[in-house]
């Protein structure tokens, strides 16, 4: 049932300006349309985003030889699907189609069966027991590949436990709105700026930050009534140059940088930290897990990369304790769920998450909903970060 019909490829525009591609995908009796996201702090370890040739030679393959390949195919068929886009591909890592052009496919396929069958996208992937929704992790202040001038740590967020989606996106919200209080009360008279993600950006060391954006957390939970921590992004990739992490005032070896994140988890009482070491720093990761995985999150993205490969090798080896999940770094649905049952088996929590440029795709909250994700990293405000936030509160609603 459901034979897919037509698959329509075109270039778009992501948040950040550049190119990227969107997917129709039309069967009998459905229609599904999804976007790919695109990084700026990327792993060295995910597929490859495009085609050799960029966005352009990516969407010229989708039409003239993928759309031809799912013709015909029934549409219910993800899993078969997802391996016939990677068996097209024959590369491993989507070097000729581009693991953009293969996601968009792979949600807008997910998409358009979940409409054949008259159900919204996570009630088709999660079944009739969703019921647990991901928690909101918020960026609201930060630096480093997204923004100029700001801090060396890419992210400071505001993750609110409140008892509804909806109650911790406004609290979140808040926050984004108490740092830049607090901003221009630090810094009178200068201007302020926002990231890729519309956090704030001010000329502010990464110390002084986390306790800015952990006192503005403190004032939410005063006004809300319900936790609200702070999380942080370090994106240590960007910062290590195979010997020491380089901060704007100096350089820390590995073993530094394990009790500088050691201490800071501590001072602030932060919920998590994302990429504290860099993606192939594994030592550095086992160490910093030993010292304080059993009261802090330390999420694994570029070390990861939304890999089952990869995470074996972390659960292995007591690397981190939870994952972000990115489809984008892997390419396909198929493999996005399959790492994210392998975290939940062996005791990782994931986190769904947007990329850096992003569309108003809303298709990672409907997976963060369907697979029970203990969070969903996708921004406080911004257009295309709301179209995430707007819509977990209408599944909240729904559910
Ligand atoms: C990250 C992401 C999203 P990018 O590092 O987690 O915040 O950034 O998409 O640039 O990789
Ligand atoms: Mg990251």
């Amino acid at each position: 049932m459901g034979a897919i019909q037509e698959v329509f490829f075109r270039r778009i525009l992501d948040s950040r300006g550049n190119a990227t591609v969107e997917v129709d995908v039309v069967a009998e009796d459905g229609f599904g349309r999804a976007a790919a996201p695109s990084g700026a702090s990327t792993g060295a370890h995910e597929v490859a985003a495009w085609a050799p040739g960029g966005v352009e030679e990516s969407v010229r393959v989708g039409r003239e030889q993928v759309a031809q390949e799912l013709v015909g195919v029934d549409v219910l068929l993800q899993r078969e699907i997802d391996d016939l886009l990677a068996d097209l591909d024959g590369t491993g890592n989507f070097a000729k189609i581009g693991g953009n052009l293969a996601v968009a496919t792979s949600l807008a396929v997910a998409r358009c069966a979940a409409h054949s069958l008259d159900l919204p996208l996570y009630a088709y992937l999660g079944g009739a027991f969703v019921s647990r929704l991901p928690r909101p992790f918020g960026n609201v202040l930060g630096g480093g590949a997204h923004a100029v001038g700001g801090t060396d740590i890419q992210e400071y967020m505001a993750v609110a436990l409140g008892p509804t989606v909806e109650e911790s996106v406004f609290a979140n919200a808040f926050v984004h709105k108490e740092v830049k209080r607090l901003l221009k009360e630090k810094y009178p008279g200068q201007s302020l700026g926002k990231g890729d993600e519309g956090a704030w950006t001010a000329p502010i060391g990464n110390v002084d930050a986390a306790e800015l954006v952990a006192h503005a957390c403190g004032l939410a939970q005063d006004k809300f009534g319900f936790e609200v921590r702070l999380a942080l992004d370090v994106a240590a990739t960007e910062l290590w140059d195979g010997k020491a992490y380089g901060y704007k005032d100096g350089k820390k070896t590995s073993a530094d940088q394990v009790e500088f994140l050691a201490d800071l988890a501590k001072r602030y009482h932060i919920l998590s930290i994302e990429d504290g070491l860099a993606e192939d720093d594994w030592d550095g990761w086992v160490a910093l897990t030993k010292r304080i995985g059993s009261s802090t999150l330390l999420v694994g993205d570029d070390l990861f990369t939304t890999s089952p490969e990869r995470l074996q090798k972390g659960i292995g080896l007591g690397a981190a304790n939870a994952i972000l999940v990115k489809p984008n770094q892997i390419g396909t649905l198929s493999r996005t769920v399959e790492t994210i049952q392998l975290a939940h088996d062996n005791g990782y929590k994931t986190v769904i998450s947007h990329r850096s440029g992003e569309t108003t795709d809303d298709a990672i909250a409907h997976i963060g909903a369907a697979f029970g994700c203990f969070g969903i990293k996708t921004g406080a405000v911004g257009g295309e970060r709301i179209a995430k936030l707007n819509e977990l509160i209408r599944i909240e609603e729904e559910l």
